[in-house]
């Protein structure tokens, strides 16, 4: 069945202010929805990041990739590769984002394809990645630092959410309370980076004695030196799942892995697969956080799955701001992944409020969300919703992410270089 139309959507939607080492989520995120249309009308759903470049990029493929069997995701890859090259990902290893552009596009165009498939078949995606070994995939609660709300910088007013601030090990733990009381997380990840380590290791001691037991993990994007990670992961030997990305780069991760306990994760120096040598000669990484949006779709996140298998690593998944479409395909390709160790990163519950598909938000049950029902990814659009969220983007003049730009309006002399401490 030939493909007829690529339509790219960017869009925008609501987001708290989220802190991280770079600074602090902006009053909307961006997304793009990707609609492959096939011959018959059936239509896949895609969604990766967004913001213009990344529209462009999907834009300057569709071309190449109308008039391919939907089947042929191999081929439509090729063509893809064919137009982008080896251009870099938008902002190289920042913020778990992929080292080719061409993977990013790919990624929503694949997923797209194969919920498309899955519809003509009337089969799941997760039947089309070799079906599920889990009914439901368990997520993480997903703890930001973050500010009681956004300031009104403009005069139109302060944007106020129902999560309160978290700014202190009290506040970390009142916010894991609400999540978890609402989705049954059994696992917590702290975005960290934003204050000083001594403060950051304090929240995870605070966050233990609240759940005790319950896995935890601190993700400072590499905001730390060699010798603060090393400090932080013996200070937090014992309450540590895994310590994910302390440091920059494969040879300080390697430094820290010889010296403590847990292993380490990543998201930020094992991005694709040609970083997998390196990382495994120098034992840099215990965990590869897989994000399908990043290593080129479900099926090449499969191969990943199946290289750390081999070379005795985990796997987890990585997320970033997200809607319903992409957290579909994470929950179908985590069903399918017969060695997923970890419960998976999730931003939904920051985000589903605005999310664009029919009968959403998808709901989370006991910190995991069920395989959506088929066929294809189990999911479907709501068009009034896009063209809102779309509306949105469109009104909002933004082009980019920009963390740092947006911390400098509060506090200009604040300085994102890496390490921070
Ligand atoms: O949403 O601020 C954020 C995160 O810092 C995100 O951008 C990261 O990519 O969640 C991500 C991570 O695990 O590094
Ligand atoms: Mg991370």
């Amino acid at each position: 069945m030939l493909i007829n139309d690529v339509i790219v959507t960017p869009i925008a939607f609501r987001d708290p202010p989220l802190l991280n080492s770079w600074g602090v989520h902006e009053p909307l995120a961006l997304r793009c929805i990707v609609q492959v249309v096939l011959a018959d009308g059936t239509v896949g759903l895609g969604e990766c990041t967004g913001g213009t470049t990344r529209t462009e990029e999907l834009l300057k493929v569709r071309e190449a990739v109308i008039g391919c069997d939907v089947f042929a995701t191999g081929e439509i890859e090729r063509r893809i590769d064919a137009v982008l090259g080896d251009r870099p990902g938008i902002g190289g290893g920042f913020v778990g984002m992929p080292s080719k552009a061409a993977r990013a596009v790919f990624a929503p165009i694949e997923v797209a394809c194969l919920d498309a498939q899955g519809k003509l078949l009337g089969v799941r995606v997760c039947d089309l990645l070799g079906g599920p070994v889990r009914d439901a995939v368990p997520y993480s609660a997903y703890l930001f630092y973050k500010w009681a709300e956004h300031p009104d910088l403009d005069g139109s007013g302060a944007i106020v959410d129902g999560w309160g601030p978290a700014l202190d090990p009290a506040g970390v733990v009142a916010q894991a309370k609400i999540m978890i009381d609402r989705y049954g997380f059994e696992s917590i990840k702290l975005k960290a980076g934003v204050f000083p380590p001594e403060q950051e290791i304090a929240a995870i001691k605070a966050l233990a004695e609240a759940f005790p037991g319950m896995p935890l993990r601190i993700d400072p994007n590499g905001a730390w030196t060699v010798p603060t990670s090393i400090m932080v992961g013996e200070a937090l030997a014992a309450e540590l799942e895994y310590l994910e990305d302390p440091t920059l780069g494969q040879d300080g991760m390697a430094e820290v892995a010889k010296q403590v306990s847990m292993p380490l994760a990543t998201n930020m120096c094992v991005i694709g697969f040609e970083d997998v040598p390196g990382s495994v000669a120098k034992g840099s990484v215990g965990v590869v956080l897989s994000d399908h949006h990043v290593w080129g779709g479900l099926r090449h996140s499969l191969e990943l799955a199946a290289i750390c298998e081999t070379f005795g690593l985990g796997i987890s998944m990585h997320s970033n701001s997200h809607l319903g479409i992409s957290l579909a395909a994470m929950t179908h390709l985590g069903a399918a992944i017969r060695n997923l160790g970890y419960a998976c990163d999730t931003h939904y519950p920051w985000n589903s409020d605005d999310d664009v598909i029919k009968n959403g938000p998808l709901e989370f049950a006991g910190g995991t969300l069920a395989i959506p029902d088929g066929p294809g990814l189990g999911v479907e659009l709501d068009h009034d919703k896009l063209a809102a969220r779309h509306e949105d983007f469109l009104a909002s003049g933004r082009s980019q992410r920009d963390d740092t730009a947006y911390l400098r309006r509060v506090q200009p002399d604040y300085d994102p270089t890496l390490p921070r401490f």
